[in-house]
């Protein structure tokens, strides 16, 4: 009875199917591709997305190809401790394992009709440290503009609950300086160049009336936990 015959050998497929899956996938959109319009473009959105988050993924997954043992860690955990990847994939996970990690926070930090002022524990944490919500938002854009070619731009957290802006070239996360990314800022010119062209002053001011502030007060929260 064949029925029966795939019944036993259920495990054995079951096993061989979990092995083939890639440790690593690309998490769908929260919301649809215009839902940040005009702040960020749909074509923006898909080409963001589908093709740099989307090849982030593929070449994280092709890099522990080499080494399933790292296939049961999470991307935040790797990058979280890089000298613990082998070094022969070391760089390749630096790069696709940050890109990935940072475009998945980023995705979230986001909404439609998001904005207006903080509120909430991340509001107070940037009032004592900055003194007020626009002075934070300056020196934030400012770090934005001056990391010179391709990276991030962050608010950060340490182990004491403290919080300062940082800014990390290409995909390097803060998690490999020991810091928390509460939310950051993608300014890789994939992020604005198609509808702000080379003005990036113009798209980190923007991108503010899309900034999802409950996601950020989670991720601030869980922070203070870890
Ligand atoms: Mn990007």
């Amino acid at each position: 009875m064949p029925g029966r015959r795939i019944f036993l050998l259920w495990p054995i497929i079951h096993n061989a199917l979990e092995e083939m899956k890639m440790p690593h996938e690309l998490p769908p959109l929260p919301y649809d591709y215009t839902a940040l319009e005009p702040t960020i473009d749909e074509k923006t959105m898909h080409l963001h997305h589908d093709m740099h988050h989307a090849a982030y993924v593929k070449n994280l997954n092709a890099a522990l190809d080499k080494h399933p043992e790292l296939h049961k860690k999470s991307a935040e955990d790797l990058i979280r401790d890089l000298n613990a990847v082998p070094e022969d994939i070391r760089g390749a996970v630096r790069n696709n394992g940050g890109g990935h990690v940072n475009h998945t926070m980023f995705w979230n930090i986001m909404k439609p009709h998001g904005g207006g002022d903080p509120t909430g524990p991340i509001a107070d944490v940037i009032k004592k440290t900055f003194g007020d919500f626009k002075t934070f938002q300056e020196k934030f854009n400012a770090a934005g503009v001056g990391q010179f070619g391709s990276g991030w731009v962050w608010l950060a957290g340490d182990a004491k609950g403290d919080v300062k802006i940082v800014s990390t070239p290409n995909q390097d996360s803060p998690l490999s300086q020991s810091l928390y990314p509460i939310f950051g800022n993608d300014v890789w010119e994939h992020a604005y160049y198609l509808k702000y062209n080379n003005r990036r002053p113009e798209y980190l001011q923007a991108w503010w009336n899309v900034v999802n502030w409950e996601e950020i007060n989670k991720r601030y929260q869980s922070s203070l936990k870890k």
